[in-house]
């Protein structure tokens, strides 16, 4: 990407991501809803601060412009998107406390469990994870019934045992016995990759895509948490070697067995190359329409944050 191209395609991120923090803010406000009694002030600033301090807000744009690209009604893909920025949110407020990572900084700001306490932090995570579920289900996300209850239920396996939360969870194990390759590519689909691979499948099913259009929305969303995750270890790497001065290979990162450590950073690269040319591949039929999304692909290879 040329640095014209690159300067355009950050401005409609941060556009769009504008446009999910205004939203997100709205449904982050202190007022009950009908059927909720009171929304305790404490708990509401904790679950804003995890949620309303910065992010890329990759996701939630994955979602728009999936949906926009297959002609889903804007107002909604972005209540689906500010849905699943919340599960983002609350995984990162739980991963960051004492008994997972016990990280003080998130974001460049105090972690919720920093700002507020721990118990205040596991109940605001726990209340976004609860928040996304409303707001995919409820009337004011405009589209059918049966649309909301697809979008739900493929969010609930999404994050859940066989999602996310499984995948958190192998990872754990995965520092006490180190996994194999097979191993190591299947906890990070689900602890990072599922959630990426339902940002593009659920933009599909908002715009009520065909079986075959579905499912070429989630292959594409499984490459990019797949090019997402090795982005992120090849970070680890050459973050720790600049900071250590020593060589990025087999022996850089965090210690933990990743593909990169596996393989190294030369192959690594080569390996985001092709799964970048794959997503590309996968949007071919869209012709030049899906260019933003071709560009998002390149976009998550490449970050370097
Ligand atoms: C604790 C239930 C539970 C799940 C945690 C996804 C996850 C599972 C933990 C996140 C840990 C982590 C930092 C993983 C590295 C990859 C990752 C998800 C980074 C953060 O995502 P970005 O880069 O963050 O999209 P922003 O801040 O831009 O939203």
């Amino acid at each position: 990407m040329d640095r014209q191209m690159a300067d355009i395609f950050t401005a409609r991120l941060d556009a769009t991501a504008g446009q999910v923090v205004t939203l997100l803010k709205s449904l982050l406000s202190g007022s009950p809803l009908e059927g909720e009694i009171v929304r305790p002030d404490e708990l509401m600033a904790a679950m804003r601060h995890g949620v309303l301090n910065g992010g890329k807000r990759l996701r939630p744009f994955l979602v728009i412009e999936t949906a926009r690209l297959l002609g889903a009604p804007d107002a909604a893909a972005a209540r689906v998107a500010a849905a699943l920025e919340c599960i983002h949110c609350y995984s990162l407020v739980h991963d960051d406390l004492p008994a997972m990572d016990d990280d003080d900084l998130r974001r460049g700001q105090p972690t919720v469990h920093v700002a507020f306490d721990e118990a205040t932090a596991i109940l605001a995570g726990d209340a976004l994870l609860t928040l996304a579920f409303d707001i995919l289900s409820a009337p004011e996300t405009e589209l059918p019934a049966e649309t909301r209850l697809r979008l739900v239920n493929q969010l609930a396996r999404a994050a859940g045992v066989g999602g996310m939360v499984g995948g958190q969870s192998l990872d754990l194990r995965a520092e006490r016995v180190a996994p194999d390759e097979a191993g190591i590519v299947e906890l990070q689909a689900m602890k990072t990759g599922a959630l990426l691979r339902y940002a593009c499948a659920a933009g599909a099913v908002a715009a009520g895509a065909d079986d075959q259009v579905l499912a070429r929305m989630t292959r594409f969303g499984e490459i990019v948490g797949l090019a997402f995750q090795l982005a992120d270890d090849l970070l680890d790497v050459t973050s720790d070697a600049a900071t250590l001065g020593k060589a990025a290979g087999k022996d850089a990162g965090r210690g933990k067995a990743t593909w990169v450590s596996l393989h190294g950073v030369a192959a690594a690269r080569q390996r985001l190359e092709q799964l970048v040319e794959e997503a590309s591949e996968l949007l071919e039929p869209f012709g030049s329409e899906a260019e933003i999304l071709r560009q998002t692909a390149g976009f998550i290879a490449s970050r370097e944050r």
